[in-house]
């Protein structure tokens, strides 16, 4: 009965097929997190503007939908602390949050500052919601790397 064992196996594998694309589809409710920190800019750290700038956390919205980021707080672990001004990252986009001084635009805001926030050796980014609540962090612990990919 070849022709029956062959109709058999093909539904088998249709349905082994269903089973291995739902991980995938589980995927796309996504999350705002930190998603780089490049902690020690590149060539020495003088503190001018471009280096200051080349200084930044990553952020990443992998959900559906734009999210509004205003209110929520980015810290590092000595508690300096920038606040986001109204800024709706679109779904699937990046934002980076540099710490020199810049005019926001589209896919980067500044912290304004004159001198480096992320420690070269280690620290810990923490981004909190508008209601305080700890929203994602990431922290590092090495020289060897110029930024962490969280
Ligand atoms: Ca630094
Ligand atoms: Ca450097």
């Amino acid at each position: 009965m070849p022709k029956i064992r062959t109709a058999a196996a093909t539904a088998a594998m249709a349905c082994l097929a269903g089973l291995a694309l739902a991980p995938s589809q589980a995927q796309a409710a996504g999350t705002v997190h930190i998603y780089k920190v490049y902690y020690d800019s590149p060539g020495s750290d003088r503190g001018g503007s471009s280096s200051l700038n080349a200084e930044y956390v990553q952020i990443k919205n992998s959900t559906g939908s734009a999210f509004q980021m205003q209110g929520h707080k980015l810290k590092d672990s000595s508690g300096h602390a920038y606040v986001f001004p109204s800024y709706r990252i679109s779904a699937g986009k990046t934002l980076k949050v540099h710490t020199g001084k810049g005019t926001k635009s589209a896919g980067h805001l500044y912290m304004g500052r004159s001198a480096y926030v992320w420690n070269n050796d280690k620290d810990k980014a923490s981004m909190y919601k508008p209601t305080g609540a700890l929203r994602d962090s990431c922290s590092y612990n090495s020289t060897r790397a110029d930024y962490k990919m969280c």
